[in-house]
């Protein structure tokens, strides 16, 4: 059996067991760098550059209707065969695709801002050096993710003018500021945490191009929240002073955090359809109460206390019940009224401008090695 298709405990518990990580028997860590059962096919294919918006299939299925071609594709789906970019496949399941594998890629650009804010105050060296690190990693997840959905036909230039234009979107989550060193650790641990409980089930994702690069992405940012979870730890376990700013981080960014796993079920208007062609796994409602149910055991673990005065364990469910979450302040903050919003676009087109020089230094040493090679041939 493959992760996945036991239900979401089951799934999260596989993972869990798969390797014996040296995470494995501390409390307080999310555990969610075992994904060593992810399918090992997987991990053997590369991107392939060859696109052809119609696919290898058009050449043999001229006469065929698109309900015919529709089921054939649905029949792949259902089979968990994986789509590939030159196979045939519905227009809207290439949208949705181009619409949310460059909605993660900008998030994960956007998403270095927040924390690449601490890297000139990271408090040491060793903390310096990690963080530097971890930024790299979230600039190397957007190049992926940029890479698995040109192979759907939509240039990195195209997605980056949606980017600067405003027209794209990216997380809600980095349009929130980081006044103190502890929204380091929150973000790793909270931030880190809910994106890999939303993107494990994405290694399993039909399409076969962005089910591959979360492969890795997801083994990386399982290290992200552990280094998170490490930083909340110090800081909790230090004088009382750190200790009120891990909790007034934990304050801040706990609600945001559950607002990253999108509207709930009842107002998400992709997640039926999304589910059926198996790019979601499960819907955002039950990723977010999965986060809760891992990440609450954490704080208590930490001696901190999650700002909801509704949670409480409810024996019968064998989940905890929360609050209700403020959607007012996510709709406003994907309509660009976040606290951050405008300093983190200004902050990307800042940087494309003043890159300007490195694309075209670029261009012109490619253009001098070609015609090197022309000459030496
Ligand atoms: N923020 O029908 P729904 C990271 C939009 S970065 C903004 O449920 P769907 C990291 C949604 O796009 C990881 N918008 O949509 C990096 C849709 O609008 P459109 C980021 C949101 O797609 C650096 C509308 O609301 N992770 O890990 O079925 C440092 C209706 O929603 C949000 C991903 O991108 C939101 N939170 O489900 C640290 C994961 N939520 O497009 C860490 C991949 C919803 O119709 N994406 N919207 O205008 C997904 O899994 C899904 O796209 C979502 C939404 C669960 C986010």
């Amino acid at each position: 059996m493959e992760p996945g298709e036991q239900g979401l405990g089951g799934f999260f518990e596989a993972i869990r067991h798969a390797v014996n990580c040296d995470t494995k028997n501390v409390v307080g860590a999310t555990n969610l760098c075992h994904i060593a059962s992810v399918p090992s096919k997987v991990e053997k294919c590369v991107y392939t550059q060859g696109l052809d918006s119609l696919g290898k299939d058009a050449l043999h299925v001229a006469s065929a209707t698109a309900s015919a071609l529709e089921a054939r594709f649905q029949a792949r789906v259902d089979a968990d065969d994986k789509i590939e970019p030159k196979d045939w496949m519905p227009d809207a399941y290439r949208h949705t695709l181009i619409r949310q594998i460059s909605q993660h890629a900008h998030s994960e650009i956007v998403g270095m801002l927040p924390e690449g804010n601490w890297i000139t105050r990271a408090p040491s060296l060793r903390r310096k050096a990690v963080l530097i690190a971890k930024v790299q990693d979230e600039g190397g997840h957007g190049m992926y993710l940029y890479s698995a959905a040109e192979t759907l036909g939509i240039s990195r230039d195209q997605m980056t003018a949606q980017l600067l234009a405003g027209t794209a979107k990216y997380s809600s989550i980095f349009n929130y500021p980081t006044p103190t060193w502890a929204d380091v650790g929150a973000i790793g641990w909270l931030v880190d945490g809910a994106a890999i409980m939303n993107q494990i089930p994405i290694c399993r994702c039909s399409y076969g191009p962005y089910a591959r690069a979360m492969v890795r992405i997801c083994r990386e940012e399982s290290f992200h929240q552990r280094q998170g979870f490490e930083i909340m730890m110090t800081l909790a376990r230090g004088t009382p002073e750190q200790k009120r700013m891990a909790q007034d981080a934990l304050n801040r960014w706990w609600w945001p955090s559950l607002m990253m796993f999108g509207p709930s079920d009842a107002e998400s208007k992709h997640t039926a359809q999304s589910m059926r062609w198996k790019i979601k796994r499960f819907s955002n409602d039950e990723l977010r109460q999965h986060f809760v149910d891992v990440t609450v055991p954490q704080a208590e673990f930490l001696g901190l206390k999650v700002p909801d005065p509704a949670l409480r364990w409810d024996e019968a469910s064998q989940h905890y019940e929360f609050g209700a979450i403020d959607w007012s302040e996510f709709n406003n903050v994907l309509k660009g009224n976040g606290p951050c919003n405008r300093e983190r676009l200004d902050a990307r087109r800042r940087a494309w401008d003043e890159g300007q020089w490195v694309r075209e230094a670029a261009v012109a040493h490619a253009e001098k090695q070609k015609q090197r090679a022309a000459r030496a041939a």
